[in-house]
């Protein structure tokens, strides 16, 4: 496929200082180089713009973990994608599976965040991805397909196709159980099939689907050898310089 990949770096709650923020974001900035794949990183909110400042001049692109979906207002404690993006983000998250879970973001909400995403001129990585219990109960595939059509509700073809769609199976969130590679790619082949039947298959086939899940410089060569896994969601080993260089450099 004419993909281009892309992996992002999920820094989550980390690190938990500026100097440290900035010596991140040095280290990833001097270990990505001129990656295989088009590389994101995505600092905490207070974090964004000295991050900006110090991979300005490399091919990394930057990201923010989430948005409130009002523009302004009364609404304490709340960032809005007009502040991120006059930042330079271009990438936000929508969707992680640590929102839904400790923050009660639900279907509606991403939804209304996505299409404030794309309104303030930025790109979507939508995150889907089904529970333990669900996927044991062989229920992976719809539960992915129900939070694909409700969070991605009003959303145009043209900017589908702009847009990253990550999976990450929740049980294989920071656990260290990585999802084998064919697993993922069924899972990824089944999602393209979705976008194709709520769009069209040019839609679907430009679509990045990125994986998410205990991530590492050991298990990602095999998983971007999947034809239709187009990049990683990295969350514990984008905190290592180094490490999200090799993932960001795969095979
Ligand atoms: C999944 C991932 C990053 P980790 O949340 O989004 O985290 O790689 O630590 O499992």
């Amino acid at each position: 496929a004419a993909r281009q990949p892309i992996t992002g770096g999920n820094w989550k709650m980390n690190p938990t200082s500026l100097d440290d923020a900035r010596e991140l974001a040095k280290s990833v900035a001097a270990a990505a180089g001129s990656s295989a794949a088009e590389g994101i990183v995505f600092p905490p909110y207070p974090f964004i713009g000295p991050v900006g400042e110090i991979i300005k001049d490399t091919k990394l692109n930057l990201g923010s973990q989430s948005i409130f979906f009002e523009d302004k207002g009364a609404y304490t404690g709340a960032v809005s994608a007009s502040m991120v993006k006059s930042l330079g983000v271009k990438y936000v998250l929508a969707g992680h599976s640590e929102r839904r879970t400790l923050f009660k973001d639900n279907d509606a909400a991403i939804n209304k965040k996505v299409l404030k995403i794309i309104e303030g001129g930025m790109i979507p990585v939508l995150c889907i991805g089904e529970t333990k219990e669900e996927f044991d109960a062989n229920l992976c595939e719809s539960v992915c397909a129900i939070q694909l059509a409700k969070d991605l509700a009003g959303v145009s073809a043209a900017d589908v196709k702009t847009m990253i769609i990550a999976y990450e199976p929740v049980w294989a969130i920071g656990t260290g159980l990585v999802c084998p590679s064919e697993t993922a790619q069924k899972v990824h082949k089944f999602l393209r099939a979705k976008l194709a039947s709520m769009y069209d298959q040019a839609t679907a086939d430009a679509v990045r689907i990125q994986y998410g899940g205990s991530v590492t410089p050991d298990s990602v060569d095999e998983l971007m050898s999947m034809p239709d896994i187009d990049g990683c969601l990295v969350g514990g080993a984008s905190l290592d310089g180094e490490k999200f260089g090799r993932i960001l450099n795969f095979n």
